[in-house]
């Protein structure tokens, strides 16, 4: 399987991440890919290849003009404001509070989060345009006959809404290659999310949409991260209704029960009769997660990479979290593999 990877990914290096009270080093930082690309190596999956540069219109597709914008400056802006931590929000458009845009940096930080842990520095704008490269340049080798191929991509993208940044996430990769397969000529495409967290971000881009598939397997947003969506009676609105299916399960999760929410998804994946797939593929499903609570083990990920291949179709992988840095090579490259065993 072909991968594409930038080392532009280096450029999002945050110092700071809002855990447990405390200011504490990103769990979402430059090892994770650098593991993952070694074991690319180490086993032989394939060709490694940069990504092409498609510029902001495809970006442009799934996000909102004016957050766009925002995200591009708002590293300067807020440098410029004098301010000696890096950029996080301190207060957000609530209940019954106006959804105005304000004009001052600060204001426009908390108008666009989603979330507080993830702040924005330097680096971080042209970190999140390598990696949305890196997804289109995979998806554009399915229309080139490639069955498929692995966007070794960060930082992540499934949480950032058409105009929220957020859980790590600035632009939504997996959302950005499933609309280019659109506008690359596939008519339906599919989007399977098996990161630990739900993908609010890629729900919201494709909510009352008849044309992608949004499915999703989280922990449950009761007891998880992001809280506010993801649950099963979230299914679409408008032309989308029915086109978005939640599978949140509990805390303590195990392989078998997530296993049969898999293959609930993936029934649903092939009676969309879809022409491509995008597995938003995040380990952090594994057991020995930091900040997650499901049981996967290793060998789990090589099972289940070859339950995805039974659907048959051109598919991108496009990579979300996984924190047990240790682990997430093998985790990573065990679904891929696990893919290309069938
Ligand atoms: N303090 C992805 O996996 N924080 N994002 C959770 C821990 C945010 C995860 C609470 C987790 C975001 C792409
Ligand atoms: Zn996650």
């Amino acid at each position: 399987m072909l991968t594409v990877f930038s080392d532009d990914h280096l450029l999002r290096d945050a110092r700071t991440e809002l855990h447990g009270g405390e200011l504490v080093p990103p769990y979402e930082c430059p090892q994770r890919a650098r593991i993952v690309l070694e074991r690319v190596q180490a086993v032989g999956l394939g060709a490694v290849i940069r990504p092409a540069r498609h510029g902001l219109a495809p970006v442009l597709r799934v996000h909102d003009p004016d957050f766009v914008d925002f995200l591009s400056t708002a590293a300067a802006e807020w440098a410029a404001t004098g301010a000696r931590g890096e950029a996080i929000p301190d207060c957000f458009p609530a209940r019954r509070m106006t959804q105005r845009r304000p004009t001052t940096i600060a204001g426009r930080l908390g108008y666009y989060a989603m979330a507080l842990e993830t702040s924005i520095t330097p680096g971080t704008w042209e970190a999140a345009c390598a990696a949305a490269d890196v997804a289109l340049t995979a998806a554009g080798r399915l229309k080139r006959g490639e069955r498929a191929a692995f966007a070794l991509c960060r930082p992540p993208g499934h949480h950032a809404a058409r105009d929220l940044y957020g859980g790590y996430c600035f632009l939504n990769n997996a959302a950005i290659a499933a609309q280019y397969l659109r506008d690359q000529g596939a008519e339906r495409v599919a989007v399977l999310d098996v990161d630990f967290h739900h993908g609010n971000g890629t729900q919201d881009i494709f909510y009352d949409r008849a044309d992608v598939l949004f499915v999703s397997i989280h922990g449950d947003p009761a007891d998880a991260f992001p809280y506010f969506s993801g649950y099963a009676d979230e299914t679409g609105s408008g032309a989308g209704e029915g086109r978005t299916l939640n599978l949140p399960l509990p805390p303590g999760t195990s392989f078998q029960a997530w296993r049969a929410a898999l293959e609930t998804g993936l029934a649903r994946i092939r009676a969309f009769a879809a022409d491509a797939l995008v597995v938003s593929l995040g380990v952090d499903t594994f057991a020995g997660d930091p900040i997650s609570f499901f049981k996967l083990e290793s060998d789990d990920f090589t099972s289940y990479g070859r339950l995805i291949a039974g659907c048959g179709l051109p598919t991108v992988f496009v990579l979300e979290g996984g924190y047990a840095v240790e682990d997430i090579g093998v985790n990573v490259v065990n679904v891929l593999t696990g893919f290309e065993q069938r």
